[in-house]
């Protein structure tokens, strides 16, 4: 049983792409295109680790983290033996391999989900995530069905709620303050994962689509997709080796990773997971 509220997302046409002019070069939000969906049903929030966790119990999955024996863990979120550390990618040694570090555990064989249980699940590849949808009868957004909804009616705005900067009067989702990526004074009140309904819904009744975690989009990445877009509910290139993230997380901070906004892209391959990457899903 999937368990997270769904909304309705009504049919309609939206300006995919930049929309503000904070573009990452080379991330390919342009060029701006018109683009026409059918109305769907989506998830209000990401899966949950409870959601998740039925899942695993209806079916025994093991997730490709569990596999693989270990995942990606911040290195302020560790909660493992320095044994455990496999190593640091270059380029972003805030992140550790850390063994034994999974959806269950989400910082390290020494973590756990007490607490966690309307967190996002994390740790969770787009295999995963695929997984997840056929036990679920779900499927996940193409990207332009999760742009559409994470803008909740709002045309061509930076954000879910408009172009209020994200600390404008109150805090509005859940990303970096301070030195990243040393220091996170949590002005928003959370380090890592926050509950998938802290803060306001967007005008569909979408919470966190940006900020908090990463979300998988069923389309394969690629830069240059714009270009050559379908107009009419696309679904993206037709082959490719990384599959799209939308959204940004809770370590996105002005000065690091721009990409808690509308139209920013990243992506990573089918097979990895991240403790700042979860998903939500969509009706078939
Ligand atoms: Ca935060
Ligand atoms: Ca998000």
């Amino acid at each position: 049983m999937h368990s997270v509220e769904q909304v309705n997302v009504p049919a309609g046409s939206f300006l995919m792409g930049d929309s503000s002019g904070d573009r990452n070069i080379g991330d390919g939000e342009t060029p701006v295109h018109d683009v026409s969906l059918a109305s769907f049903t989506i998830d209000a929030t990401p899966v949950t680790n409870d959601a998740f966790a039925a899942f695993v119990a209806a079916t025994g999955y093991r997730t490709e983290a569990e596999l693989f024996a270990f995942s990606a863990v911040f290195h302020l979120a560790v909660a493992a033996p320095e044994s455990d550390i496999l190593g640091q990618p270059p380029g972003t040694p805030w992140w550790f391999g850390i063994r034994g570090a999974d959806w269950s555990h989400p910082g390290g064989r020494d973590s756990n989900l007490d607490g966690l249980g309307d967190h996002p699940v994390v740790h969770v590849s787009w295999n995963d995530a695929q997984a997840y949808c056929a036990w679920a009868g779900r499927r996940l957004p193409t990207e332009a069905e999760w742009e559409y909804a994470a803008r909740g009616g709002l045309p061509s705005a930076k954000y879910p709620w408009g172009d209020a900067e994200v600390d404008e009067g109150r805090w509005r989702a859940n990303i970096w303050q301070g030195n990243f990526p040393r220091e996170n004074s949590m002005d928003d009140g959370f380090l890592t994962t926050a509950p998938v309904r802290s803060f306001e819904p967007n005008g569909y009744g979408l919470w966190q689509s940006v900020g908090n975690v990463w979300e998988w989009c069923a389309d394969w990445y690629d830069p240059k997709a714009y270009e050559s877009s379908a107009l009419v509910n696309p679904v993206g290139p037709a082959s490719g080796t990384s599959r799209v993230l939308r959204g940004g997380s809770y370590l996105c901070h002005i000065s690091y990773c721009n990409r808690y906004r509308n139209s920013a892209r990243s992506q990573n391959s089918p097979d990895s997971s991240m403790g700042n990457a979860g998903f939500r899903t969509v009706a078939l």
